[in-house]
């Protein structure tokens, strides 16, 4: 076991990297390039499209020194079987999950406006998570991975700040992970969700987990990467 940290707040996380991941949640193209998902709900994708070079910079590093990588989607099964009529139904939207959009039938498993966006594309013999919810951990084997992998620390990326990085970070607090939210790594269409989500996760002494910079992680890979050289 070799310990090392990161500057964080709310105060310096202990980590050792062979029993740490990075989990990149829903880089998918639906929300964050332009035509997708998110864009045709009306929001601005341009205060996502912000995380993809800092989250490519973060998993370089990471996969310079060997760490776990795993990615989430979020979607759903052709023929919907896996979809709660609750959240189809939800917001009683012209073009709602399961309808053509431009970028194919939105959140569908297999179409283009699901798949992760070019620059994060996974690499061979990264795992995959396809999720139905919000959650990384809802009706999916990501903990069944972590515990292959004697994951304790998740560093975690990806889209939206509020909904799946937050639902994903307090499903993983509650079974025993230790989270570190990337704040440039993860984002909102909304700044003030953003703002608060961050605040909401490292208030109260880390209620939920801690929170760092992009560089402040990639500064402690490649310093342990240095030292891996000379040993
Ligand atoms: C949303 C997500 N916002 N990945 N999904 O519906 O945060």
């Amino acid at each position: 076991m070799s310990q090392s940290s990161f500057n964080a707040e709310p105060y310096p996380l202990q980590f050792d990297p062979a029993t740490t991941a990075l989990l990149i949640i829903d880089m998918q193209r639906d929300f964050l390039e332009p035509g997708g998902f998110g864009e045709m709900l009306g929001n601005d994708v341009s205060l996502l499209r912000s995380t993809i070079e800092p989250c490519k910079c973060v998993l370089e590093a990471a996969r310079h020194i060997g760490m776990v990588v795993i990615h989430t989607r979020e979607g759903h099964r052709p023929d919907l079987a896996d979809a709660p009529p609750a959240k189809l139904a939800r917001g009683k939207l012209k073009v709602g999950i399961g309808d053509q959009g431009p970028m194919g039938r939105v959140l569908i498993r297999g179409e283009h406006g699901h798949d992760i966006i070019p620059e994060l594309y996974p690499a061979a013999g990264e795992p995959v998570i396809d999720k139905p919810g919000k959650g990384s951990f809802y009706k999916t084997d990501l903990q069944l991975i972590l515990q292959n992998n004697k994951i304790a620390t998740l560093i975690v990326c990806g889209v939206t700040t509020e909904v799946c990085v937050h639902t994903t970070v307090r499903q993983a607090n509650d079974r025993g992970y230790e989270c570190l939210v990337i704040s440039d790594c993860v984002g909102s269409y909304f700044p003030e969700f953003q703002r608060v989500g961050l605040e909401m996760i490292k208030a109260q002494g880390g209620i939920f987990g801690w929170v760092t910079d992009s560089q402040e992680v990639v500064n402690v890979l490649c310093r342990l990467d240095k030292i891996k050289a000379v040993s």
